[in-house]
């Protein structure tokens, strides 16, 4: 800024704004700050208002795989939307994928994750078309590099809200081979190459 002895008669609104710029009225700035604190102070909103339910799940090899992978379940209308990624899965390859009813994945094999999330004790088959179980969702397809790209659903179950569909806390399998969508009450999807526990965030 060049010398204010030179701009003495420089109109009042371009001094103030001069002023605000370059900060040397230091009247201004005490009423600038009072105003600022008195933003601050007013009452945000209270924040137990309901935020979107969802959960997420880590998955880690069983004993002798490599697979593993990070997931996320979002509640969106009554269904509920798996997305995430798994690797170290045989290149071009198929799995089955399901939630499991029992959230325990000690056995090296994953077998203490139990059978397929099933509250509403119906067969197995394919989410959205007929009867299937809540924990039923589509088979995963890795590309060459053994990298699959999660986006699937579940139906019948819900995120977080402690009802019998509630998947928090249950399991989530990825098997060796494909589902059929068919064979009871497995899907005949062979092996446990992965497993995980579901947690609410
Ligand atoms: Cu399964
Ligand atoms: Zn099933």
């Amino acid at each position: 800024m060049t010398s204010m002895s030179s701009r003495l008669l420089v109109p009042a609104v371009l001094a103030a704004a001069l002023a605000a710029c370059g900060g040397s009225n230091d009247g201004d700035n005490v009423a600038a700050e009072a105003d600022r604190a008195g933003e601050s102070a007013v009452q945000m909103p209270a924040s137990d208002a309901p935020v979107a339910a969802g959960a997420a799940v880590m998955l880690e090899p069983t004993e002798g795989n490599q697979t593993r992978g990070e997931l996320r379940f979002a509640a969106v209308g009554d269904r509920i939307e798996v997305t995430g990624t798994i690797s170290g899965l045989p290149g071009n390859s198929t799995h089955g994928f399901h939630v499991h009813e029992t959230g325990d994945c000690s056995a090296p094999d994953a077998t203490s994750a139990g059978g397929h999330f099933n509250p509403a004790s119906t067969d197995h088959g394919r989410v959205g078309q007929g009867e299937h179980h809540a924990g039923d969702s589509d088979n995963i397809t890795a590309d060459a590099d053994g990298n699959a790209t999660v986006q699937g659903w579940l139906e019948g179950a819900t995120v977080g809200d402690g009802a019998a569909t509630d998947i928090v806390g249950k399991a989530v399998i990825v098997h060796a081979d494909e589902d059929d969508y068919a064979t009871q009450p497995t899907g005949n999807a062979g092996d446990r190459l992965a497993c995980g526990v579901i947690a609410a965030r």
